[in-house]
């Protein structure tokens, strides 16, 4: 199989409610409006799925912006036109600012497709080496501290890797200290999505005390610059999130010292091939890299798991078991843990092979096709 032709894309709109909710300093979520990107070529589907909120409050984009560039730039510049690699096709779309999570959509559907051609399981297309990733798991903002060490207590007993807690300006190192103190020997990292400045440096630096494998994204969503301010000022390593949309980004944090570690989700990147682009130079310079997560139905977290797979990425991810966040998954068979705090990578080639197609269905609020056959 050298050529692949997408004849039609859907855009499949869910809503999936949370199990419980999950707050973060951005304020709780209790839902997600999942939209899932299903392009067919020749015989084969490919799935991808959209990880922006409903709001702009991660980034600036939305689904109804994602949406919008999806139907008015990508879905027209894809159908119809021969793929000899899906490394083209964010090539295509270079002269369209921005926009990573609607591009990564559409891209990963691509990928997938692909990889159901030529049957060959994602992960390995990808250059992924290993049959199975450690998962962590992240944490939302509880009511007080009692309520955040049961839910540890529940995570670690089921034998996640590493765990990750959400932190705020007046919710941070009480519930670090807490954690570190029931548990002395777990990996444990810190989130604060953007909710501190320069100013909150000597507070932060009471973390230094409690052993984090990281503290992510302290400051502005933006930033570099006060990264590398802030980052000689703690002994816990920087890792960044919300401020690196493509390797080159990766490349000037590092260079002007902003962070050690880097936190690689393929929607923020734009798609895989980016991802493949950090995930290299990573390896090269030896930064150490972790795949995120965006509270991802089945169809995004098997992505996510394939990308794991690949060498560079040295450190446990937001892959965590799809009973995290669902009560039902939309895949069969859904993400597990194993007591060894793994999940097991994908070796079906094509997410479609795995869909549950009535609990899609039972979650689909509308949907829209483009090209032919609609
Ligand atoms: O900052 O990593 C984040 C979820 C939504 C948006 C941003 C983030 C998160 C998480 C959860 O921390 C990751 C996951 O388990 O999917
Ligand atoms: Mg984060």
């Amino acid at each position: 199989m050298t050529n692949m032709r997408i004849e039609r894309i859907e855009l499949l709109h869910l809503t999936m409610r949370l199990r419980e909710q999950f707050v973060t300093s951005f304020g709780p979520q209790h839902e997600r409006d999942v939209v899932l990107v299903r392009v067919r070529a020749e015989g084969v589907d490919g799935w991808g799925e959209l990880v922006a909120g409903r709001d702009p409050i991660y980034s600036e984009e939305t689904v109804a912006t994602a949406v919008t560039i999806m139907r008015d730039h990508l879905v027209g510049s894809v159908i119809g036109r021969p793929i000899d690699d899906p490394r083209q096709v964010h090539t295509w779309w270079r002269w369209i600012r921005g926009n990573p999570m609607a591009k990564a959509a559409v891209e990963m559907a691509v990928w997938d497709a692909w990889s159901a051609a030529v049957d060959k399981p994602l992960a390995a297309l990808l250059g992924g080496t290993r049959t199975a990733v450690p998962a962590g798991v992240s944490i939302g903002l509880q009511d007080g501290t009692a309520a955040l060490l049961d839910r540890v207590d529940g995570f670690v007993g089921q034998g996640y890797a590493r765990i990750k807690v959400k932190i705020a300006p007046g919710s941070d190192v009480g519930l670090v200290a807490a954690v570190r103190g029931r548990y002395p020997d777990i990996a444990l990292m810190a989130d604060a999505n953007s909710a501190y400045t320069l100013g909150d440096a000597g507070h932060l630096a009471k973390l230094d005390a409690f052993d984090l494998t990281m503290i992510e994204q302290p400051l502005a969503h933006d930033d570099i610059i006060d990264h590398a301010t802030l980052s000689p000022q703690l002994r816990t390593p920087l890792c960044l999130d919300e401020s690196i949309r493509s390797a080159a980004d990766a490349r000037r944090a590092l260079q002007v010292g902003a962070c050690a570690i880097i936190n690689c989700k393929p929607g923020r990147l734009g798609g895989l091939a980016e991802s493949l682009a950090l995930h290299d130079w990573a390896v090269g310079v030896g930064v150490p890299l972790w795949v995120g997560g965006m509270l991802e139905s089945g169809v995004g977290r098997l992505h996510n798991i394939a990308l794991a797979s690949l060498p560079g990425f040295t450190l446990p991810g937001d892959t965590s078991a799809s009973d995290r966040y669902w009560d039902s998954d939309i895949i069969d068979p859904a993400v597990t843990l194993s007591p060894a705090g793994t999940v097991a990578v994908p070796t079906v080639a094509g997410v479609g092979a795995m869909i549950d197609h009535s609990l899609l269905r039972s979650a689909l609020v509308h949907s829209e096709s483009f090209g032919a056959g609609r």
